[in-house]
C-alpha cells in the first residue's frame, strides 16, 4: 500500500494504526481498545478528524503551531527549496543559504550576545548537543572535571537518553536506567503543589537557593551548567514565583557555571515576547530552541550560544558532534518563512496586546468553578489545578491523573483539545487565536469542567486524599 487515503473508513484506519503504529507516551493496550482519533486536516486554530468533527486545538499541536495551521506560504517555500536543494549537509566545511539565513536571523532575535547557532532536528537533540557542548566548553578551558549538569525534578527536556536524563520526570527515569552519570536534580518552584504554608515569594527563593546548595555540596569545580525552562511546560505550566529567576540568575553569576534556558516551549512568542528569557529577564549562555521555530511545519531545533561559548568551542579544536539533518535546508527555509510571518504580521504584538490580556481575563474566571483551585497564565500558556477543595489546595483521593484524564475526555467530547498533566489542565493555543475563539475555548472548557464535576460526584470521587 503506498498511500492511506482519507476515503478509508475510520475503523479501518484505526485497525491499521493499531496493527502497525507504536505511539509515543501511550499505553498501547489501552489505545488498541479505544482506537486513536484520526486527524485529517487543520486550519487556523481548528482541527478536523476523519469523521468530520471539528476541535478547537488549545494545545497548538504539541505547543508548537504558533502561527496556526494552514499557512500555505510555508508549503510553497518547502516546495521551492526541495526543487532547488532538497538536502545538503553542513559538515566538511560546507554550508547553504537556508542555514546561513536562519542562523543570522536567530542571532538578531536572540537576547544579549547569543549570536551562534548549532542546529539539530528537534528539542531533544538540541539538549543532547548542550550536554556535549558545555562539557567540551569546560574541557577546552582546561577544566575537564567541570561536567555535572544541574537540572530540576519535573522539568522536561526531551526523550533521548541525554535529554530525558536532564529532565526530571520520574516515570521516564524509571524506564531504562536513567539519568546518565553527572546529571543531578533539584526541586521545582511549584508553589501550589509543594509550597505548603510558605508564602510564594519565600518559597521561590528557597527553591532557587537549592541550586546554590547543590553547587556547594558538589563543588563549583565540578559543575558545568544549570538547565531549566523559563516556565515548565510539560510539567504542568508551572509559572515560578517572581523571586525565583532573579535569584537563579544571581547564583549563576556568582559561580562559574553556564546557564541554559530551554526555550523549546517558551520561545517564539509563547510568553508574549520573543523568548521566555525576555519575559523573565534571564541572561542565558545557551538557549535551546525547537517547536515554534518552525511552528511545527518542519522538524528543526537548535542551541543558540553566546559569543564566549561559541568562541571557546571554535578555538577548542574539532567539536566531534553533529546530525545528518543539522541545518536541514528545507526545515531551515520553512523556519525562516515562519519567522518572517511572526515578525511581519506582528503576531507577538497580538499576543502581548490582544490575545494574552483577554485570555488572562477569561482564564481567571475558571477559578470560580468548584473543581478549580488556581488558574494561572503567562502569555498564551496557562493551567488550572483541579482539586476537591481549593481552600486547602487538596489532592484527590483517586490516583493522581485520574481526574485530569476524565476532564480531558470531557474536553474532547466538547470539541476542545486540552492536555492534562496529572490533575492539572493546560493550554497553549496557536498565537493567532482571536478573542471570539478565546470565548469559544472558555465556553467549551466550562462545559467540560461541569461534566467532569457531575461525573465525579456521581462516582463518589469528589474526595480529598
Ligand atoms: N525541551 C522542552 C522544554 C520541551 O517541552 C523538548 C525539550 C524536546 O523537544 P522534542 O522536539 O525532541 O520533542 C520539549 C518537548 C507534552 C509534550 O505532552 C511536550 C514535549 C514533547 C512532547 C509532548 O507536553 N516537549
Amino acid at each position: 500500500m503506498n498511500l492511506i487515503s482519507n476515503h478509508l473508513p475510520t475503523a479501518e484506519l484505526q485497525a491499521l494504526d493499531t496493527a502497525h503504529h507504536m505511539h509515543p507516551f501511550t499505553d498501547g493496550a489501552e489505545l488498541a481498545a479505544t482506537g486513536p482519533r484520526v486527524i485529517t486536516r487543520a486550519k487556523g486554530v481548528m482541527l478536523t478528524d476523519s469523521e468530520g468533527i471539528d476541535y478547537l486545538d488549545a494545545m497548538a499541536g504539541l505547543w508548537c503551531v504558533n502561527i496556526g495551521y494552514g499557512r500555505d506560504e510555508l508549503a510553497q517555500v518547502a516546495a521551492r527549496q526541495m526543487s532547488q536543494l532538497p538536502y545538503y549537509n553542513t559538515f566538511f566545511q560546507t554550508t547553504h543559504m537556508p542555514a546561513i539565513g536562519l542562523a543570522a536571523r536567530l542571532a538578531e532575535l536572540a537576547p544579549g550576545d547569543l549570536n551562534h547557532v548549532f542546529f539539530a532536528g528537534s528539542g531533544s537533540e538540541a539538549n543532547d548537543t548542550n550536554i556535549r557542548l558545555v562539557r567540551h566548553y569546560w574541557a577546552a578551558k582546561g577544566k575537564p572535571e567541570k561536567k555535572v549538569i544541574i537540572s530540576r525534578r519535573n522539568g522536561y527536556h526531551g526523550s533521548t537518553v541525554g535529554a530525558a536524563s536532564l529532565g526530571g520526570m520520574a516515570p521516564m527515569h524509571a524506564q531504562g536506567g536513567l539519568p546518565i552519570a553527572d546529571i543531578v536534580h533539584i526541586d521545582q518552584p511549584y508553589w501550589w503543589g509543594e509550597g505548603g504554608e510558605e508564602d510564594p515569594d519565600a518559597f521561590g527563593l528557597a527553591r532557587a537557593r537549592q541550586l546554590e546548595q547543590m553547587i556547594a555540596q558538589l563543588g563549583e569545580d565540578r559543575i558545568a551548567a544549570f538547565i531549566a525552562e523559563p516556565v515548565q511546560g510539560a510539567g504542568g505550566v508551572i509559572i515560578p514565583p517572581q523571586t525565583y529567576w532573579p535569584e537563579i540568575q544571581r547564583i549563576c553569576d556568582a559561580h562559574e557555571i553556564l546557564l541554559i534556558a530551554d526555550e523549546v516551549i517558551c520561545g517564539f512568542g509563547r510568553t508574549g515576547k520573543w523568548f521566555g528569557s525576555n519575559t523573565f529577564d534571564i541572561r542565558p549562555d545557551i538557549m535551546t530552541i525547537a517547536k515554534g521555530l518552525s511552528s511545527g511545519y518542519q522538524p528543526i531545533g537548535g542551541s543558540i550560544c553566546s559569543d564566549e561559548v561559541a568562541n571557546t568551542i571554535r578555538d577548542g579544536g574539532d567539536f566531534n558532534h553533529g546530525y545528518t539533518y543539522s541545518g536541514h535546508p528545507v526545515a531551515a527555509a520553512v523556519a525562516l518563512e515562519n519567522l518572517r510571518i511572526l515578525e511581519e504580521e506582528n503576531i507577538i504584538g497580538h499576543v502581548r496586546d490582544v490575545a494574552a490580556p483577554y485570555m488572562a481575563q477569561q482564564w481567571s474566571t475558571l477559578a470560580d468553578h468548584p473543581l478549580v483551585g488556581e488558574a494561572t497564565i503567562v502569555g498564551l500558556m496557562g493551567s488550572i489545578a483541579l482539586t476537591p477543595d481549593s481552600q486547602s489546595r487538596a489532592r484527590f483521593s483517586a490516583d493522581a491523573g485520574t481526574v485530569g484524564l476524565r476532564c480531558r475526555e470531557r474536553c474532547f467530547a466538547n470539541n476542545l483539545v486540552m492536555r492534562h498533566v496529572g490533575d492539572r489542565m493546560i493550554i497553549a493555543p496557536p498565537l493567532i487565536i482571536t478573542p471570539a475563539e478565546i470565548d469559544l475555548l472558555i465556553e467549551r472548557a466550562l462545559r467540560a469542567l461541569d461534566e467532569t464535576y457531575t461525573g465525579l460526584k456521581a462516582d463518589g470521587l469528589l474526595k480529598a486524599a
